[in-house]
């Protein structure tokens, strides 16, 4: 590569060199470096345009070419507006959440670049169609509460399968957005994986999150368990951040058939959360199933018992979430989330934008522009059309989330696998399954990671037919899921009733006389992680030298991250390429630009591809800055 790099020199091919001509010439091993970065990118390339992207085997593929998305016209230079982010830091924590009951205009969060994207198409957004409208939000929209853009799912997809390092997204996200708040979500003593972690890792991990641009933490317990939520808590108060301490709805709090989760339930652990020290309350909708009356009466039964200010969430699953978002705001909701237009409703987060204007006129009204709105969704519009294969195919609310109770989140993912198995007609048993899960489980809160047990339980019985009487019958032989023999040993927690016994004996194969687990805090007996021979170890692995960052993902999920470090080893960084040539390679004469660094521009156009059907290898020719390059590629399968 490098004698390479010597012969292509300009001075070497006029003959101008003398023997000191390598000493001299820096720029041979810098060529060097990118020429071997274009190599790497184009060997990707090359691969997806061969063989597909992995991703999208078996999906329905969309029909190429996009029409790009139109980025809303605005003078990046002009300077940015202070926003909530200025204040939290003029202010602190504490007078900031002050300043939220004080402020009339309600508050709004943008879940675009988190939750609806992990709700509409499974989380698969990638951090190039993020950065080229970030510095309009930063101009357009200052207003803002916040942008969710960080932790639940995304950390995970990010590497696993958007082959992207999560924490370069942050960082350039918040290089683009200085001025508004920077929110995520955290799963407690889960951090952002589905399982628990040490007390010093979760530590380790909001530390992190903080110091790379992170200001407002949402923290829940996937069983209310406030006790779970503590460490990372105070490590989210040490850290000097927003926390949030989020409260998730399950059941009908008018409903007095159901009284576990009463209006006395959810003041309970509210009160838990302030004496815990939290800045605000969410109310955390993750299903989509808190009615208007009752969000009305929560919202004023929180803010009467406890003085803080209060932030919805919910999901739009039932088709009618924006009026729970507008009875929310009418009993005096402080914050609320939405979604802009082009990605929001069904399974993501009402539409904020409609939201907004419905509030016009009022003194509630968040003074967001309407045009500068519209302007973003339409931008979103083009983008969502790259990820149609993850969508799912439902096209209306339904009321049925009354009954199963899905998180947003969830729905999808879980017919998804449905269909993996071979179960796609049998969606509305799973669904029914997941409902009697849940009522053989004891009733409980299903989000990240509980709801997926649940979800693991209802494919089980489907596949195999089993019915509630079944799995309840001690005699009945049944293979619980491994996720379900790790919840009834409480390895995530435990829900205050407890879990019911009888099934508990039953999937724990307990003996006469032994009872179940009592309560316990997983985090309380995982040994502590020694940080730097974990870092050690992993670098062995990895052959890298690993800085705090990605110890940290290492940390959360060390498979994932060793193969994420494998795949930029071999190809570099391919989040930069634009998302068509990522999930669909490029088509003949199509030429993209590729910036590797800043103010260096590959240009790559594909020229032809010569496939002989006897030979293993794919010839795939490229034009790169002008010249010709080919590349040879393995046809897989
Ligand atoms: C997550 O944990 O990812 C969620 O979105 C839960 O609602
Ligand atoms: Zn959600």
């Amino acid at each position: 590569q490098f004698l390479e790099n010597v012969i292509n020199h300009s001075d070497f091919a006029a003959g101008s060199v003398t023997t000191r001509f390598i000493d001299t010439t820096p720029e041979l091993l810098e060529f060097a470096k990118r020429r071997d970065r274009a190599s790497r990118l184009l060997g990707f390339i090359a691969d997806v345009t061969v063989n597909g992207h992995p991703e999208m085997k078996s999906r329905k593929l969309p029909e190429l070419p996009f029409i790009k998305p139109v980025l809303p016209r605005a003078d990046l230079t002009r300077p940015i507006p202070p926003g909530t982010r200025d204040r939290l830091r003029e202010m602190g924590p504490q007078a900031f959440a002050q300043w939220m009951l004080e402020s009339k205009p309600v508050l709004m969060t943008d879940t675009t670049l988190r939750d609806a994207h992990q709700s509409l198409f499974a989380t698969r957004m990638r951090t190039a169609d993020m950065l080229p409208i970030a510095p309009y939000y930063a101009r357009k929209l200052p207003q803002l509460f916040s942008m969710e853009c960080w932790g639940g799912a995304t950390f995970d997809v990010a590497m696993r399968f958007l082959k992207e390092d999560p924490w370069q997204r942050l960082a350039q996200l918040r290089e683009q957005v200085p001025n508004i708040l920077f929110q995520m979500l955290l799963r407690g003593a889960n951090g952002v994986g589905y399982t628990s972690y040490a007390d010093n890792v979760v530590r380790f991990f909001v530390k992190q999150a903080a110091a790379s641009g992170v200001d407002l933490f949402r923290v829940f317990d996937a069983l209310n368990w406030v006790e779970n939520m503590r460490v990372s808590i105070d490590a989210v108060l040490d850290a000097g951040a927003l926390c949030e301490g989020a409260i998730c709805y399950s059941g009908d709090l008018l409903d007095p058939s159901r009284p576990k989760y009463n209006l006395a339930y959810y003041v309970r652990i509210a009160r838990q959360l302030q004496k815990a020290g939290v800045h605000i309350l969410a109310i955390k909708d993750m299903a989509g199933i808190c009615r208007p009356r009752a969000v009305a009466a929560l919202v004023k039964a929180l803010k009467e018992e406890t003085g803080l200010p209060v932030h919805f969430h919910t999901h739009d699953t039932s088709g009618i979430a924006a009026a729970s978002v507008l009875a929310a705001i009418d009993a005096g909701c402080d914050a609320v989330d939405g979604a802009l237009d082009a990605m929001s409703g069904l399974t993501s987060q009402p539409n904020l934008s409609s939201i907004a204007a419905a509030l016009s006129l009022t003194e509630r009204d968040p003074g967001l522009s309407p045009e500068a709105l519209h302007a973003a969704s339409t931008y979103f519009e083009g983008v969502r059309r790259f990820y149609v294969p993850f969508e799912s195919d439902i096209r209306a609310g339904t009321a049925d989330v009354y009954r199963h109770e899905m998180p947003g989140g969830q729905y999808t993912n879980l017919r998804e696998q449905s269909r993996a198995l071979g179960l796609e007609h049998r969606w509305n048993e799973v669904s029914q399954a997941y409902s009697d899960v849940n009522k053989l489980f004891g009733d409980i809160v299903k989000v990240t990671p509980t709801s997926k047990v649940v979800g693991d339980m209802a494919l089980m019985m489907v596949a195999n037919d089993l019915t509630p009487d079944d799995v309840q019958c001690p005699t009945h032989e049944t293979a619980f899921p491994e996720s379900v023999v790790s919840l009834f040993k409480g390895e995530l927690g435990f829900p205050p009733d407890g879990f019911p016994s009888a099934l508990s004996r039953k999937v724990l194969k307990l003996a006469e006389g032994v009872e179940p687990p009592a309560a316990y805090r997983p985090g309380a007996q995982l040994p502590q992680v020694d940080l730097e021979a974990a870092r050690t170890q992993a670098e062995l692995e990895c052959g890298m030298v690993l800085d705090d960052r990605q110890l940290a993902s290492v940390l959360m999920y060390p498979k994932v991250a060793r193969d994420l470090h494998q795949h930029l080893n071999k190809h570099g960084d391919t989040s930069m390429l634009p998302t068509p040539t990522f999930f669909y390679g490029l088509r003949l004469q199509d030429e993209i630009a590729l910036e590797i660094d800043p103010g260096k521009t590959l240009l790559v156009s594909l020229q032809g591809i010569h496939d002989d059907e006897d030979v293993a290898a794919v010839k795939v020719q490229f034009e790169l800055n002008g010249q010709s390059r080919t590349v040879i590629t393995a046809r897989a399968g």
